[in-house]
């Protein structure tokens, strides 16, 4: 092992090669604190020649090497297992803007630039990258990328692999794969980039990739709005999509326990609405400089919801300050939820249609097993995903974090049960990661794991890409 770090050492700088307690610590938890594992060394490569060399030395070594971006991922699949064996790979140092092609409508970039500086040169550049998550501030493109992310602005744009042209890899033998030709047709069989999108560094480390730009929509109008139930916020959407058109970009929905734990938690929230409800929608419209109209027709969709008796209230963003505050109580949520107690987080999707029959029929399946459990549930309801998260349960005005830690399993598998009854995906959007690699596996056909595997041992034949993540091991 030795002989592996000098190595490392040599090729990156004694510096980006850690291996002291203290320095390691933030890279082997993970953002919920659940994960905690145990690195050989964390290994900060500066360049894609660097992350080459790395590579090709765990691959001589038989080492195993976990991937890390911004470690905001939800799912574990970001930090290494309790072996002490594997080689954290951060790709933290590659922070470059390659270029920007306003014309062309791409941006290529390092892999390690984080999601809001991608956002920010855009701007500057006249255009929009539209993917925009909680996390933000934090989370890289590579690991976007790598988990295929989701977030607020899917029902306009898409997922992540919508929004890329082109991947650079290194494989896990250490060759690279220049894929950042950019070009919008290229039928030239097997789409590779498309494999690397959501493979949760099971197949490769994403250096480098070609972004899609789109024109900016720096127009914005804004409400938050009481809605009585999932069937009223489906019903609303419905409305939104005749009102509003192509402008709709974000309707998120949130159920008033992930309010309250908002306004418990995060300092400057307050509630917008002076009466209480127990569902709220969040909705915003957005359109370009030139596109006027945006509060009219916001306006006329409230209206027309209260008339329909789908709304009973609304707060209209009145300045961008007011929009930021909106956003904040949607944005906030996980943060608030992690603060209030443990929690058991379910990324689960659904067809729309059978949405608000869903969460009417697992409310009281989960009150049987855990009595008290509070699901506190959000999502982006536009595009079927719901966050159906669950907190402990109150005991004497106390979390019983013990409880909800035993129940887990059960709960877990009542809601897994039901997604797939439902024709669902038990996740939509964070990935499988450690969290899920079994459950995962379970609930797809032999079939589709077959090729899956298949195409891991294809590309991986060592198994030196993230074990243990996305596949569960082969017993
Ligand atoms: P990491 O956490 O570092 O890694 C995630 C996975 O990608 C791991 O399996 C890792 O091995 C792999 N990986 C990372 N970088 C690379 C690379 N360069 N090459 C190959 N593999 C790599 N997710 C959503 O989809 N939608 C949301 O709305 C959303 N909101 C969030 C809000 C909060 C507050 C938080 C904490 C998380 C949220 N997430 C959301 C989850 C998370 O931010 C995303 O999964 C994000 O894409 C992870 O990026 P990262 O750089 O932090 O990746
Ligand atoms: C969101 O939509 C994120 O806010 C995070 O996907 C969800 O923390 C979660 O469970
Ligand atoms: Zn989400």
């Amino acid at each position: 092992m030795n002989d592996l770090l000098d190595r490392l050492r040599r090729r990156v700088g004694d510096a980006h090669v850690l291996t002291e307690p203290a320095d390691v610590a933030a890279y082997v938890v993970d953002w919920t604190g659940v994960h905690v594992g145990r690195a050989l060394a964390v290994v900060r490569p500066g360049s894609t020649e660097e992350v080459a060399a790395v590579v090709a030395a765990c691959h001589e070594a038989g080492t195993t090497i976990v991937p890390q971006g911004g470690n905001t991922g939800l799912v574990g699949g970001g930090v290494p297992d309790a072996s002490g064996s594997q080689v954290v790979l951060s790709l933290g140092r590659m922070r470059q803007v390659r270029e920007v092609d306003p014309v062309a409508g791409t941006m290529t970039v390092d892999a390690g630039v984080v999601l809001a500086d991608v956002q920010a040169v855009a701007e500057q550049a006249g255009r929009l990258f539209p993917m925009s998550l909680g996390s933000e501030g934090s989370c890289t493109i590579g690991g976007n990328l790598a988990t295929n992310a989701g977030g607020t602005a899917v029902l306009r744009y898409g997922m992540s692999r919508e929004l890329v042209l082109g991947l650079e890899v290194v494989l896990p033998d250490g060759r690279l794969w220049d894929g950042l030709r950019g070009l919008r047709k290229d039928n030239t069989g097997y789409d590779l980039t498309q494999l690397f999108v959501g493979s949760e560094g099971t197949l490769g480390v994403i250096t480098g990739a070609v972004l899609r730009l789109f024109p900016a929509t720096p127009r914005h109008a804004t409400a938050w709005v009481a809605v009585r139930d999932v069937a009223s916020a489906v019903s609303l959407l419905a409305l939104a999509q005749q009102h509003a058109g192509a402008h709709l970009a974000t309707f998120e929905i949130a159920n008033r326990t992930a309010l309250e734990l908002v306004l418990a938690h995060l300092p400057g929230t307050s509630d917008p609405l002076a009466e209480t409800s127990d569902w709220y929608v969040l909705v915003e419209l957005a359109g370009a400089e030139s596109e006027g109209g945006l509060d009219d027709a916001l306006e006329a969709l409230l209206g027309e919801a209260v008339d329909a008796g789908l709304a009973s209230d609304a707060a209209v963003a009145g300045s961008p300050a007011q929009r930021s505050a909106l956003w904040a109580l949607r944005e906030g949520i996980s943060e608030a939820q992690k603060v209030e107690s443990a929690t058991l987080k379910h990324d689960v999707t659904l067809p729309i249609a059978g949405l608000a029959e869903w969460v009417a029929e697992i409310g009281p399946i989960l009150q049987a097993r855990l009595p008290g459990v509070r699901p506190v549930t959000y999502g982006h309801v536009g595009d079927g995903n719901l966050h159906y998260n669950l907190n402990a349960p109150l005991v004497d005005g106390h979390a019983d974090d013990a409880a909800l830690r035993s129940a887990a399993v059960d709960l877990s598998t009542a809601i897994y049960d039901a997604v797939a009854a439902g024709n669902g995906s038990i996740s939509a959007e964070h990935g499988l990661g450690r969290t899920k690699a079994a459950a995962g596996a379970a609930y797809k056909s032999d079939v589709e794991v077959d090729l899956m595997r298949a195409v891991k041992q294809a590309i991986d034949p060592d198994g030196l890409m993230n074990p243990g993540v996305l596949l569960p091991p082969q017993s």
